[in-house]
């Protein structure tokens, strides 16, 4: 699998579960991750994309998930790093199945707790302390510790890796690293309610430019008709920033 410059994915190779078939007209990939039965993609807007095996839920991506800033995939399971450091995982758990709720991470390099949904197959894990750039690896374990500390239930082991993400540049509001009038003009449509984006937190952060100061983006927590205005003039040349 590869992702290219333009933000679209290639796949080829086994696909005998449909990991290797990319959903026609999927553009906008930031972060592309494999198992070995599914493939799962992260947009550039915060939602994530999964398709192959959806027998065991490893395709299945839990309902409302958004604002995801990094995607991992092993054989079974898939997971989501959302901005906030909460680590939502899901998949195949009959395999490594959870018993109860909610359970304790034994070996993390992140403090904290996970809990599951059996229904969804999901667990969330809310770590105690911030997620930085960089690689964690996540145990839980279904046994209760013994007296020598030794966890005899049966382990499920995450791996996971927290990166930076593309770059946020103020006015590129569709996240593609360009500022051109489509910003602006999306921008707008937020202004007047036609557009609802899935993170409208990071929207915000990169379309609030006006007002300017010294000729830069400065922002007043704002986002109306005069960021959309000054991302058209950025646009289109006025005001180089
Ligand atoms: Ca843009
Ligand atoms: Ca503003």
């Amino acid at each position: 699998m590869a992702l290219k410059n333009d933000g679209t994915v290639v796949a080829w190779g086994a696909d005998g579960s449909g990991q290797s078939t990319v959903p026609s007209g999927l553009t906008g990939i930031t972060a592309i991750a494999a198992g070995s039965s599914h493939t799962v993609a992260l947009k550039n807007d915060g939602t994530v994309v999964a398709w192959g095996e959806t027998y065991s839920g490893l395709a299945t991506v839990p309902a409302g998930l958004h604002g995801v800033k990094a995607i991992d995939a092993g054989d079974t399971y898939t997971m989501a790093v959302i901005k906030d450091g909460t680590l939502v995982a899901w998949g195949a758990w009959g395999i490594y199945p959870f018993f109860s709720s909610p359970l304790p991470i034994y070996e993390s390099a992140v403090p904290g707790t996970v809990s599951y949904d059996p229904a969804g197959r999901t667990a969330t894990s809310t770590p105690t302390a911030p997620l930085e750039d960089g690689a964690y690896q996540v145990r839980v374990n279904t046994g209760a510790a013994t007296p020598t500390g030794d966890h005899p239930g049966v382990d499920t082991q995450w791996k996971f890796y927290v990166g930076a993400g593309p770059p946020l540049k103020p006015g590129d509001v569709n996240y593609d690293t360009i500022v051109n009038v489509f910003d602006a003009l999306l921008t707008l449509q937020y202004v007047v309610g036609l557009l609802h984006p899935a993170d409208e937190a990071t929207f915000k952060t990169v379309g609030d430019v006006a007002p300017l100061e010294n000729g830069k983006p400065k922002g007043d927590t704002v986002v109306n008709v005069f960021d959309a205005l000054a991302i058209l003039r950025h646009s289109v040349g006025l005001d180089p920033w």
